[in-house]
């Protein structure tokens, strides 16, 4: 017999900094000008391609992003540098995204009223980890005083949904009590902010989540999970060439394939169909329609992906309060976007609401959740 699931406890994590697009924008643009200025006769002979210029508008229309958290902010707006400036930890120390994580954690932790002895295993979810081993996880779940075990995941775009889902069988057999999904998305080190058309993507954010049995919930916001569904389709359309392999194909590790790059367009066309009959499939298999789910927490890349989505689900625009949009503020955050939409509407819904949790990106990969408040 399965144990009944539930999401207990969400916590939420950004850093101090943030960068406007403004500032952004400001700082590329001077950027672009000394590569131009530089470069001036290889770009005139025909050698050298000169960097276009970016601008606030275009960024805030294309993809509804108004600014986005860094974890450091030094060194990415100085047009010599264009990436953060990271200290070096030494061993014994927090690492980074540990950092991240526990202060995400220890919000989602008081939220589903638990305690550290009441979490049988950690998983740290996003879309990289800063090292291989030992894994973050196992360095979190040391730091907050955690039995059991802990592992890392990576699935990009729906490394937290992936996780839940991880989560959602061991408890739903009895293998864990409760869990602690945390995404630590540190994903300013990958953003290429030398080039125009990526550089205003992605911002900083940690978040966590609890999910644990029914019975032993004693959360004021819990909701119980109706179902889990995930799908991947191989695409080269978002792609990160960074490895362990680097050190050793002597190519550049500072070439624009290292860093995140993407055909953009092509994503928005073949995932929104994608993102839309999963979702719907979804929510068919648990007995619902579409129209039952009071709430959308949707992957947060860009506001037209979004609208467009709803528009498919609905057959109509969603409103604000129906599917929520955090990318003004957040940006593209990889796989936490729709735990920060959760995070930060969950707490008014009422006993029986829906909702749908659901990540569509990178792998191409999507994850979803269909949920009821209890
Ligand atoms: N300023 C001014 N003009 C610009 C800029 C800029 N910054 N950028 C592009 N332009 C120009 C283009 O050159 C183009 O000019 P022209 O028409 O002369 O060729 C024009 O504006 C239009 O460009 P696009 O067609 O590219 O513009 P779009 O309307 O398609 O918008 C977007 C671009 C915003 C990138 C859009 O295509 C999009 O959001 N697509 C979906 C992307 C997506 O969902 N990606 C998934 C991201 S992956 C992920 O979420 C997690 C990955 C792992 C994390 C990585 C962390 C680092």
């Amino acid at each position: 017999m399965q144990n009944n699931v539930v999401i207990s406890g969400a916590g939420l994590w950004n850093p101090e900094n943030s960068i406007s697009n403004e500032e952004l924008v400001a700082s590329y643009n001077a950027y672009a000008a000394l590569h131009n200025e530089r470069y001036a006769t290889e770009i005139n002979a025909g050698e050298r391609v000169a960097k276009p210029f970016s601008s606030a508008e275009f960024i805030e229309k294309a993809s509804g992003i108004k600014s986005r958290y860094a974890f450091v902010k030094e060194g990415i707006l100085d047009p010599e540098r264009m990436r953060p400036v990271l200290e070096e930890r030494e061993d014994d120390t927090l690492s980074h995204q540990a950092e991240m994580a526990i202060n995400a954690a220890k919000i989602a932790l008081q939220e589903a009223n638990k305690t550290p002895d009441q979490i049988d295993a950690v998983i740290v979810s996003c879309a990289y980890t800063q090292r291989s081993y030992p894994a973050i996880a196992i360095e979190v779940q040391h730091a907050l005083g955690i039995e059991g075990f802990g592992f890392d995941m990576l699935v990009a775009c729906s490394a937290a949904t992936f996780a839940l889902h991880r989560a959602y069988e061991m408890v739903a057999a009895g293998t864990a009590r409760a869990v602690l999904v945390i995404n630590p998305e540190l994903t300013s080190p990958q953003v290429n902010y030398m080039d125009r058309d990526s550089h205003f993507i992605f911002g900083d954010v940690a978040t966590a989540t609890i999910l644990e049995q029914e019975s032993s919930c004693n959360s004021e916001h819990a909701y119980r999970i109706l179902g889990v569904k995930a799908q991947t389709s191989y695409s080269n359309n978002i792609r990160s060439n960074f490895g362990y392999l680097s050190r050793v194909t002597d190519t550049d590790p500072y070439s624009a394939d290292k860093l995140f790059h993407q055909n953009g367009r092509k994503v928005f066309k073949e995932v929104c169909p994608m993102a839309a009959q999963h979702i719907t499939d979804h929510v068919t298999a648990t007995g619902n329609t579409n129209n039952d789910i009071r709430r959308w927490w949707l992957h947060q890349a860009n506001i037209n992906m979004n609208t467009l989505i709803g528009k498919k689900l609905l057959g109509r625009e969603p409103s604000a309060d129906e599917a929520p949009i955090v990318l003004d503020e957040y940006a593209n955050t990889a796989s936490a976007g729709s735990l920060i939409a959760f995070n930060k509407s969950h707490k008014d819904l009422v006993k029986g609401d829906k909702g749908v949790i659901c990540s569509f990106g990178a792998g191409y990969s999507i994850g979803s959740l269909v949920i009821e408040k209890i």
